[in-house]
Order: C-alpha cells, then structure tokens, then sequence
C-alpha cells in the first residue's frame, strides 16, 4: 500500500508541475499558444484529453491518494 501512496503523491506532483508548467509557459510567452488557452500549441495535439480531463484526473489522483493515506495510516 505504501509503494501506491508513493506512485500516486509523485503522479500528483508530476501532473500538477506539468499543468502549472502549461500555463507558466504560455503565459510568459516561452511556448506557442496562439488559441489563447493557457495550453503550449505543440501539446495539445496529442495530450488534450490530459488537459481537458485537468478536473477528473487530480480529483481521481485525490481520492486515491485519501484512500490509500487512511489504509497506511490505520
Ligand atoms: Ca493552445
């Protein structure tokens, strides 16, 4: 159990870095964003459906890390 807490706070981590990484780039003008989305150009091609599901995914990672934290726990 504690081997899936770990794998799920470091996807957390990694996802959430590569959100605010997103918008960070685009905002400064570092990456391409000519829609105007907060989302570099180059990605959203292939990974949209990693951004556009942004909610599901941290809420799912959420409750997974919740569930697993309160099995370790106790
Ligand atoms: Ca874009």
């Amino acid at each position: 159990m504690q081997n899936i807490l770990i794998v799920l706070v470091f996807l957390a981590a990694l996802f959430g870095g590569v959100y605010w990484y997103a918008g960070y780039s685009t905002r400064t003008g570092f990456a391409k964003d000519e829609n105007q989305n907060f989302i570099p150009d180059a990605w959203e091609e292939k990974f949209s459906w990693f951004f556009s599901g942004k909610g599901i995914i941290m809420l799912l990672l959420g409750i997974g890390i919740g569930f697993t934290l309160a099995m370790v726990i106790g």
